[in-house]
């Protein structure tokens, strides 16, 4: 069974992917709203996502007997100072997110729960992939950002991305 230390970590953390979720949607529907179709559908999949993590997470914490512990969603912010901004807030939040699945695994380690461990260590390089991904992107709006004919290839680019469920 989950120590309680371990299920208030894991709760936590399911708290947190919700909120990204949240987030998420909040970031497409300001995409879609300021034009950019193509970048709300990656919100929008990323949003899918993140539900997919919380989710996965809170059967994890049931499967090992543990009862998963709720708390309030935050509420996202809802206006961005344009598109090179709601990035650069996608960046910030996943650093912090990967540093709160850091510190689980650190606690899984400590508490000598290698299950828990195993199963914290698939988020520790998702998060590696994210931010990467966040950090492409990133690059590109720096380099090429005033250029509007970027800006709509970008867009056409980021409405390719299809949702795909990590855990089916
Ligand atoms: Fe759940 O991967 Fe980002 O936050």
């Amino acid at each position: 069974m989950l120590k309680e230390t371990l299920t208030k970590a894991f709760s936590d953390q399911v708290n947190k992917e919700f909120y990204s979720s949240y987030l998420y949607l909040a970031m497409s529907a300001y995409a879609e709203q300021t034009g950019y179709k193509g970048i709300a559908n990656w919100f929008f999949v990323q949003a899918q996502e993140e539900m997919a993590h919380a989710i996965h997470m809170y059967q994890y914490i049931m499967e090992r007997g543990a009862t998963p512990g709720f708390g309030v969603i935050q509420a996202p912010p809802t206006t961005f100072a344009g598109i090179h901004d709601v990035f650069a807030q996608v960046l910030t939040h996943e650093q912090y997110v990967t540093e709160s699945i850091n510190a689980i695994a650190t606690q899984t380690m400590k508490e000598n729960d290698h299950a828990g461990y195993n199963f914290i260590m698939w988020y520790v390089d998702e998060q590696v992939e994210e931010e990467a991904g966040i950090n492409d992107i990133l690059a590109k709006l720096s380099n090429f950002g005033d250029d509007p004919g970027f800006l709509y290839s970008l867009d056409n680019e980021l409405a390719a991305r299809v949702f795909v469920n990590p855990f089916p």
